[in-house]
């Protein structure tokens, strides 16, 4: 049984919870005991939309391999960032959002919070060994009320939390594997990256960290 800390009930049991700021708060451990089950899911979606690495608008290679599940999914090309009904590559919809990712996502979204999240598209983020991702806000959703809630799986990564502004410096969490990161509210569109992937071999993902982004899209 897992106990989490609810009003009544403090936190004698419960995994640690790290406030970033206002809205924005890591879930120590949250998804530990889904960690086996969240990647033979990732597998299974990556059969039907394989992991690839997008390019931006600019013409940059993403160092980070995507996927998407769920009714929407998000891609970029030449043309822009946008979400898709259907996986580019295939010309097929995106795998269906397994219940799993959907009643994680709730949970977690609820101990942060922001009760009644529904997703509706995950993005799945595979990072190698120096694998990274820059300083960005996530800005294209249509809602802007729901949260975001990002789970880590497989090895550690140093996340950098900045601010509203670009310019704000950063400052670096280690986000290890079943942590889960929710934000919403006044920290919706803060600007966040991680830094690039240190080499090693975790029992869940072997060389990889993988990182699910559970959105509300539309
Ligand atoms: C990552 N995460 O952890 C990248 N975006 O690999 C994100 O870009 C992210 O963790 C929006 C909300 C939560 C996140
Ligand atoms: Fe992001």
């Amino acid at each position: 049984m897992t106990v989490r800390r609810t009003a009544e009930m403090p936190d004698l049991f419960a995994e640690p919870i790290e406030r970033l700021a206002e809205g924005a708060m890591i879930l120590r451990g949250f998804a530990i005991d889904d960690a086996a089950r969240l990647m033979a899911a990732i597998q299974a979606i990556q059969k039907a939309a394989p992991f690839r690495h997008m390019v931006t608008p600019g013409g940059g290679r993403m160092s980070a391999a995507m996927t998407n599940c769920g009714s929407r999914g998000w891609v970029t090309d030449r043309k822009g960032y946008r979400y898709t009904a259907e996986d580019p590559e295939t010309g097929k919809p995106w795998p269906a959002l397994p219940p799993l990712f959907l009643d994680l996502a709730r949970r977690a979204a609820e101990a942060a919070d922001f009760p009644g999240f529904v997703p509706d598209g995950c993005l799945i983020n595979r990072y190698e060994p120096g694998a990274r991702m820059g300083l960005h806000q996530d800005k294209d959703e249509q809602d802007r009320t729901a949260p975001i809630v990002s789970v880590s799986l497989g090895l550690p990564v140093v996340f950098l939390w900045g601010g509203l502004a670009r310019r704000d410096r950063p400052v670096k969490h280690t986000l290890t594997s079943g942590d889960v990161a929710v934000w919403g509210g006044p920290s919706r569109f803060v600007y966040h990256g991680v830094a690039a992937l240190e080499d090693g071999e975790h029992p869940v993902t072997g060389r990889y960290r993988y990182n699910l982004t559970l959105r509300r899209a539309v």
